[in-house]
């Protein structure tokens, strides 16, 4: 059993930490955020996960699990902080990752593995990370080794996916792969497929990237169907029959903290890459789409409201990273000057915007318009809803709501 330092306490710092506690290891989580290491002092946690608070208090109990504000000395380093992108370059914004590396400098000893498994474009942990470890004195590949893990989970899955998804390891160096294959293999449970550094961080950027273009040619049937008049949803169903074709779902855009922000990474210093990047312009436009779509529902009402039903980047989490409600707000704001705009979440107890009960975002409201497939909306009540709100507008950019219903609620009903 090794001594682990899981450096960043965040989405997937911590579910990673609790894991690596819960097969026996003693971690000790580090972050640089004061109320992050009292709530776990506290036994609470600051992120909704199912099963996650379960695994904290058992590592807690057990005294495996130890929150500490700085870094410690350990057998293995893991960081775990986020890697932004900058609005404007949409290049990667590696500053958290090389502050997080210079903290372990002066704890850093022969023998150590360090882990990055914060999402980078491909050559970080070689040309950023190891150079910076080595201002501690230690040579990389002979006093200390380096490795990728990126991680795969799906928010609202994590405990589940960590143990089972399948995980890529990549070394700096063999003996590296190897490290890191045996350490994971603590609680990993499917198969671990070894490659080099460059090579891991580049697939998990193609991954993502993968993804972002699928959902983006859904998009483009929904904007295609639009124009033509026909249901898209409907289309990709009975096109989803070939065995060969899988379309994903449109929706009002792309959001959560990797797949909007880490294709930019894969081709932010590439000649090629036009799929990506058009892929990324077509995601981006949806909420734009999205409020056109409104505004052509309630043309002609003045002043009017409307309810926004989800923060959350996708159904069924509270994480509002990067979600396109942000961004249909912006859109809302510009194509119908003087509106009001009200939003419900259930989900999301903290967030930059006021939030509203889904009575009070419903109450008088001239367009509602459901941003976010939580299972909870898809079971609202169009009859209560109808007696709320001014005006029986509805859009759909989930295609989660039983429209029928809804529609003999005396709602005009539109679908992305
Ligand atoms: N979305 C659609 N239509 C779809 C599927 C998704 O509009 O058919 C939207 C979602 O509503 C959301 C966004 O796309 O706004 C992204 O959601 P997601 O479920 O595709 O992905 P994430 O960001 O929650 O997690 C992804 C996953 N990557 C892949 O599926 C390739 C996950 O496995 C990764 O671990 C994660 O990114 C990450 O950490 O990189």
């Amino acid at each position: 059993m090794s001594r682990i330092l899981v450096v960043g306490l965040g989405y997937i710092g911590l579910p990673t930490a609790a894991m690596f506690a819960a097969s026996g290891h003693t971690v000790y989580g580090f972050d640089v955020s004061q109320r992050v290491i009292e709530t776990l002092k506290r036994r609470e946690i600051h992120i909704e996960e199912p099963g996650l608070l379960g695994l904290v208090r058992e590592g807690l109990d057990a005294g495996r699990f130890i929150p500490t504000d700085k870094a410690v000395e350990a057998d293995v380093i893991i960081i775990c902080v986020p890697s932004p992108h900058d609005e404007k370059t949409k290049r990667a914004d590696l500053e958290y990752v090389e502050k997080a590396t210079r903290s372990v400098v002066p704890i850093l000893r022969r023998g150590n593995l360090v882990v990055l498994e914060s999402t980078v474009p491909a050559g970080t942990t070689d040309k950023v990370m190891l150079p910076i470890l080595e201002e501690s004195g230690l040579k990389a590949g002979t006093d200390f080794l380096t490795a990728h893990c990126p991680e795969t989970v799906l928010p609202g899955h994590m405990i589940h996916e960590m143990a089972h998804n399948h995980r890529i390891i990549g070394g700096s160096t063999p003996e590296a792969t190897e490290a890191a294959r045996k350490l994971y293999g603590s609680f990993v449970n499917a198969t671990m497929i070894t490659t080099d550094a460059t090579t891991a961080e580049f697939v998990k950027l193609i991954e993502n990237a993968y993804r972002d273009v699928n959902i983006a040619f859904a998009n483009e049937v929904a904007l295609l169907s639009h124009e033509l008049g026909i249901d898209s949803r409907e289309a990709i169903r009975i096109a989803n029959h070939h065995p060969r074709v899988k379309i994903h779902q449109p929706g009002p855009g792309v959001g959560g903290h990797c797949i909007p922000v880490d294709p930019w990474f894969l081709v932010q210093d590439t000649k090629a890459g036009k799929l990506v990047r058009t892929a990324r312009a077509v995601n981006d436009g949806m909420p734009e789409h999205v409020a056109t779509l409104a505004k052509s529902l309630i043309n002609g009402v003045t002043k009017p409201k409307f309810a926004l039903l989800g923060l959350a980047y996708k159904g069924n989490v509270d994480d509002i990273r990067e979600s396109p409600t942000f961004h249909l707000i912006d859109a809302l704001k510009r194509q119908v000057p003087g509106c009001e705009i009200v939003v419900h979440d259930p989900h999301v107890a903290k967030a930059p915007i006021p939030l509203a009960s889904a009575d009070d975002a419903l109450t008088g409201a001239d367009c509602v318009i459901l941003v976010t497939d939580h299972r909870a909306f898809a079971d609202l009540e169009s009859k209560h809803a109808a007696t709320l709100v001014r005006s029986k507008f509805l859009v759909d950019t989930r295609g989660i709501l039983n429209a029928g219903k809804w529609r003999d609620a005396g709602f005009r009903v539109a679908m992305v």
